[in-house]
């Protein structure tokens, strides 16, 4: 329906642009919000209140208009085939001068999986895998454990049939504020019909509130906490035997491993009560189907795979697993994340996860491409920024703001000080674009099409809700135009439709799905050609890897980075409900900043008192990266010996205190554990 009283504005279902619920919305003519329609995940046309805001970004003043371009060290504007003739120079200067690999690909997870899909092709089409992700900073750990074990790194099982579950283990996510409409709508109904939530997580927040039990874990020490609860589970005979003769190899040498595991010692370490600990494991162990949540609190640690391969042993011990309600379950970042890594925006591998040292992989691509994708892996999304005015000297950056967002972010600045050439593709004026020698005035949500696909592996469909600001143009007619100008390929696309048709050539895990039939329903992957719908739980019969078994994994605990001296705290860091991520949109939208304005230092009674802090003082957090400035929220939420900030303001900048070490098969770095100091300034904030 189209308002009449604006014609800028039409109500046309599309997506969240926020979390990889993916919740549908549009536009609500009488109150000019967003409204939630009856979509694939939200059936009753629920959202949270960032999605009600998402209209917040249309109109917005701060929004870019018109390319940009440096001269004299100061951005100004300049029309789009200047902008493009400046990139098509570098970059082609660049590549003949240094080779392809000087290049780096930064794609986005906020965008559509046809605008990935073309990123990727651009980047390998000019000879480099430098292209990637920030599911690197997110889910890398989770996906490389699960791909490895299991063949899949998607969640394995639906949100419809989770609700099956008797028991939820919900170790380090917090789904009341970053998955709000999964939580309320899928697990919270769960609950109230009896279903028990376990918390493991080192502070108490609004999912806590709905547990049975919270085990508020140490961070860093979540493979220890794992460990015993599998020494209790084996101690107890609360394994399922026939699962572990016929489908999980390893049992004797974990038995083993085990076997030496002390219950008590491991839970102090951890620093957790023993017997809560063992009440977990009961808990778990006893219940017909238990279903494990995973999230950032596993997967941002330098050992994070380890993590996650610690907690992998579970669901093989009891058989929670290829069955409705039980499975491990990640549950994605942003409303294409999962998407984004589908389509191949990945150093290591090419569209459907297929990998790029598969020389038949390979060449199927170049069959449809005309050119083949470069042979070696490419680097990580840190790495790329690590080598940033060394090997890396041309970036491009589509839909991401790293210099608020990756670690050690005083390092970061300085790398993007010393990259030569960087172009930034986004909607406003960002922290990174301010480093950028060609800015590109994109498209947000609200004035796009094409697919997504959900943290349950749903795709969907965008469509425009808005017209376009200004002189901004459309993603995907902007990467088009970009892989035009700097490829030998025409990347003569009509639209979203023509993109994802070629992707499901390309992507094994896409074939048969068909963007018309999509309509306002979703498909889900992997969707077996001549199938009438997608397969929902994964590794029924046998697992995704093609073997009928998957092996128990024994994991040593890892010590985090920072090393904790007696006059320190542990920082670790997280989200909350009205912000998202680097908060370039959130801080920006006047709805959600009324709800929650500044960042807090959350600190316990005790660490306050040692450190003579009062609540809503302003104190200094620093350690030998860097300092920050914050309010401190005295409260008994966070464990002691622990304090929480979150990562969605550019003051105070949580990042410039977060180590960048990163995990050693996912390249994840230690988001969430690193040793501070907490002082009282004596100033007032404002
Ligand atoms: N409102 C909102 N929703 C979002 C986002 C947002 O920014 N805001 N971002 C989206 C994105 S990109 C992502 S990836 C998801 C992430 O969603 P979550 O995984 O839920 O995200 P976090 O808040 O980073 O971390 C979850 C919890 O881990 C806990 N934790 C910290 N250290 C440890 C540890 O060592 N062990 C354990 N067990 N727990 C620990 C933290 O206290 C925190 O409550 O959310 C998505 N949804
Ligand atoms: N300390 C700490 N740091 C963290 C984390 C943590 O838990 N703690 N979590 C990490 C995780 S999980 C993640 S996912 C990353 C996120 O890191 P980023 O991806 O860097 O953060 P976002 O804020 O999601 O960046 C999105 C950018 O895209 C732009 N944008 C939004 N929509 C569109 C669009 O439609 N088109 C275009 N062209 N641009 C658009 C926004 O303006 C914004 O600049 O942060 C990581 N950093
Ligand atoms: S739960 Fe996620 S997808 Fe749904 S409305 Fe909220 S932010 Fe958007
Ligand atoms: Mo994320």
């Amino acid at each position: 329906m189209t308002d009449s009283s604006d014609r800028s504005f039409q109500s046309r279902p599309t997506i969240c642009p926020f979390c990889g619920v993916g919740c549908g919305i549009e536009y609500a003519p009488k109150s000019g919000k967003a409204t939630g329609w009856m979509a694939p995940v939200n059936k009753r046309g629920e959202i949270c209140p960032k999605g009600a805001a998402a209209f917040d970004v249309v109109g917005h003043e701060e929004r870019l208009t018109e390319p940009l371009v440096r001269e004299n060290g100061r951005l100004v504007t300049a029309s789009w085939d200047e902008a493009f003739a400046r990139i098509s120079d570098a970059f082609s200067g660049i590549v003949a001068e240094n080779g392809a690999d000087a290049l780096a690909f930064f794609a986005s997870s906020n965008c559509t999986n046809e605008e990935n899909y073309l990123l990727q092709k651009v980047a390998r089409a000019l000879g480099t895998n430098n292209v990637d992700n920030c599911a690197r900073l997110c889910h890398s750990s989770t996906v490389a454990a699960m791909q490895n074990r299991f063949g899949a790194g998607a969640m394995t099982n639906t949100l419809e049939d989770l609700s099956d579950a008797d028991v939820f283990l919900v170790m380090g996510a917090n789904p009341a504020e970053q998955h709000p409409i999964i939580f309320r709508s899928y697990l919270l109904p769960a609950i109230r019909d009896g279903t028990d939530l376990i918390h493991v997580d080192p502070r108490a927040n609004d999912t806590t509130e709905a547990a049975t039990l919270h085990l508020p874990v140490r961070p860093g020490y979540d493979i220890p906490l794992l460990n015993a609860m599998a020494a209790v589970l084996l101690e107890e005979g609360l394994v399922d035997e026939s699962f572990l003769d016929d489908r999980v190899t390893a049992v004797e040498q974990f038995r083993a491993f085990v076997g030496s595991v002390d219950v008590a010692e491991n839970a102090t370490l951890a620093g957790v009560p023993t017997d809560n600990l063992r009440e977990a494991a009961q808990l778990y162990g006893e219940a017909d189907r238990a279903a494990i949540f995973t999230g950032m609190g596993m997967s941002q640690h330098h050992c994070g795979t380890d993590n996650v391969h610690a907690l992998l042993n579970l669901a093989l011990l009891t058989g929670n697993l290829g069955k409705r309600g039980v499975g491990v379950n990640p549950l994605r970042g942003q409303n294409n994340v999962q998407g984004a890594g589908d389509v191949g925006a990945l150093p290591d591998v090419l569209p459907g996860y297929q990998l790029v040292i598969d020389d038949e992989a390979r060449q199927r691509v170049a069959e449809e491409w005309g050119v083949e994708p470069p042979p070696t892996p490419g680097l990580t999304e840190v790495e790329m920024t690590h080598r940033f005015g060394e090997e890396i000297r041309g970036a491009y950056v589509f839909g991401e703001n790293p210099v608020i967002t990756e670690p050690n972010a005083n390092r970061v600045a300085d790398a993007f000080e010393d990259i030569e050439f960087l172009v930034v593709h986004d909607i406003f004026r960002t922290e990174t674009a301010e480093y950028a020698d060609v800015v590109l005035p994109g498209s947000s949500w609200a004035e796009k099409a094409g697919t997504v696909t959900n943290t349950d592996r749903q795709v969907m469909r965008m469509r425009p809700n808005a017209d376009l600001p200004g002189d901004a143009r459309r993603d995907l007619g902007i990467v088009r135009e970009l892989g035009a100008r700097v490829t030998d390929l025409d990347f003569d696309y009509e639209g979203p439709a023509e993109v994802f048709d070629e992707l499901t050539r390309v992507s094994p895990i896409y074939a048969g799905i068909r963007y018309d039939t999509i309509g306002t329903d979703s498909l889900r992957w992997p969707f077996p050609k001549g199938a009438s719908s997608g397969v929902g739980v994964l590794h029924a019969d046998e697992f995704a890897s093609g073997n009928e078994t998957a092996e128990l994994r024994s994991v040593e605990h890892v010590d985090p980075v920072d090393s904790v001296a007696d006059d320190e705290l542990v920082l670790t860091t997280g989200r909350v409900l009205q912000h998202f991520n680097s908060g370039a949109v959130t801080r920006r939208s006047g709805t959600l900043m009324r709800m929650r304005g500044e960042d807090v230092l959350q600190i316990h009674p005790e660490d306050a008192s040692d450190c003579g802090v009062n609540d809503g003082e302003l104190v200094r957090v620093e350690n030998d990266r860097g300092e920050v400035s914050v309010q401190a929220e005295v409260t008994p939420a966070i464990r002691q010996g622990t304090v929480f900030m979150t990562f969605h303001y550019a003051d105070p900048l949580v990042n410039v205190l977060t180590p960048d070490e990163l995990d050693p098969v996912a390249r994840i770095p230690e988001y969430k554990h690193a040793a501070i100091r907490v002082t009282v300034t004596g100033d007032a904030r404002r």
